[in-house]
């Protein structure tokens, strides 16, 4: 027993000694197996208990092992605990992450031209009482046509202008479906816009796409004059300008929807009235048709022609982005390109 304790000492005091000037993980598991491996001084120590005589004896021996052996595994779990949570400080102070600095992500998407000048055209009829309402791309010919005076031989009509579906409706041509739509659906007074997509069998080139987007917009009230409907578009298209005052004029126009009905030009907003060639030297640019309610529309949907009356524009919302933005072919839109969308970030 005296033989034991006293090997268990020197174990104790040579495992010390190891331990003292430790300085790394590799070492310590050295002398992990040193004192506790498969082959290790704590092995043969347990060779001793055989050689004693007593149960008590063995007992006691069977302890003091077990006992040196719990203290030496805590001890060395202790130290390795230590010297990993070193290692991670390290590393952090390798590759310092400062938690504070300000995150710049990339930003993956932007509005479309199109949208950023709806919300403008949005923004300013709903500022001037007009309420938003949307009708289906899918139309019948019933509300695209028939009921706004169309009759079925006006040339837009035609196989070659129009998309006729399989199921006897069409893509509507025009936003202004939803104006017989409004008015069949609520009664005078009643100011509304409608923004949309629109589809026309056309030869695409520069300025004619396929699918493109108008806002239509439509009053109608009692004693309502060319004077409101000159006022109402001077209001949004200086607002969409930001011109303090954009000059407009009045030239007749022909849409079966409207009498008189007229194309609203501006005065050139690059040259001013100049001549330049977005204008093509004309000093003005086209740019809104509209008019004042035909009264067979007002009929078709019930409403009294004697006691109302009103007016109706159709702006191509694609060619206004193309003015604000100075966009040259309107291909651009429909085309997906990356380096031109990154434009409007
Ligand atoms: C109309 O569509 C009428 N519904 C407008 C209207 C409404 C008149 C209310 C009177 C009262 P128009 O076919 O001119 O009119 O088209 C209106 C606008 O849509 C044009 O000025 C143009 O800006 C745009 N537009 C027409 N066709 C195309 C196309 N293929 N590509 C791009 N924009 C187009």
């Amino acid at each position: 027993m005296k033989n034991l304790k006293e090997n268990i000492d020197n174990f104790l005091k040579e495992f010390n000694e190891d331990i003292k000037d430790l300085n790394s993980l590799e070492r310590l598991k050295e002398i992990e197996i040193k004192y506790i491996g498969k082959k290790s001084k704590l092995h043969s120590l347990l060779k001793i208990i055989g050689q004693l005589n007593t149960t008590e004896e063995k007992k006691e021996a069977g302890n003091l092992i077990n006992n040196l052996k719990v203290n030496i595994e805590t001890q060395i779990n202790n130290l390795k605990e230590t010297f990993q949570s070193k290692e991670i400080e390290e590393k952090l102070k390798q590759n310092s992450v400062d938690f504070t600095k300000p995150v710049f992500v990339e930003r993956k998407g932007s509005l479309h031209p199109i949208t950023l000048i709806k919300r403008d055209v949005d923004r300013i009829l709903t500022g001037m009482g007009f309420s938003l309402v949307s009708g289906p791309e899918m139309e019948s010919e019933y509300y695209n046509f028939e009921a706004l005076n169309i009759p079925s031989t006006h040339p837009a009509r035609d196989m070659q202008d129009t998309f006729f579906l399989l199921n006897e409706m069409i893509l509507r041509t025009h936003t202004s479906s939803c104006q017989s739509r409004t008015l069949e659906k609520y009664k005078p007074p009643l100011r509304i816009f409608a923004p949309g997509k629109c589809f026309r069998y056309e030869s695409i080139d520069a300025s004619h796409e396929t699918a493109f987007y108008q806002v239509e917009g439509l009053l109608v009230d009692q004693n309502i004059t060319i004077a409101n409907l000159i006022g109402t578009m001077k209001t949004l298209l200086s607002e969409i300008f930001t011109e303090s005052d954009v000059e407009v004029r009045l030239r007749p126009g022909y849409f079966p929807f409207v009498e008189p009905g007229f194309e609203l030009d501006i005065k050139c907003i690059i040259c001013h009235g100049k001549g330049c060639s977005t204008c093509k030297n004309t000093g003005w640019l086209e740019l809104v048709p509209c008019g004042m309610v035909h009264p067979n529309v007002l009929k078709y949907a019930k409403i009294d022609p004697e006691k109302y009356n009103g007016f109706a524009f159709g702006l191509g919302l694609t060619r206004l982005a193309m003015m604000r933005y100075k966009i040259n072919d309107i291909r651009y839109f429909n085309s997906g390109d990356l380096r031109f969308l990154k434009q409007f970030r």
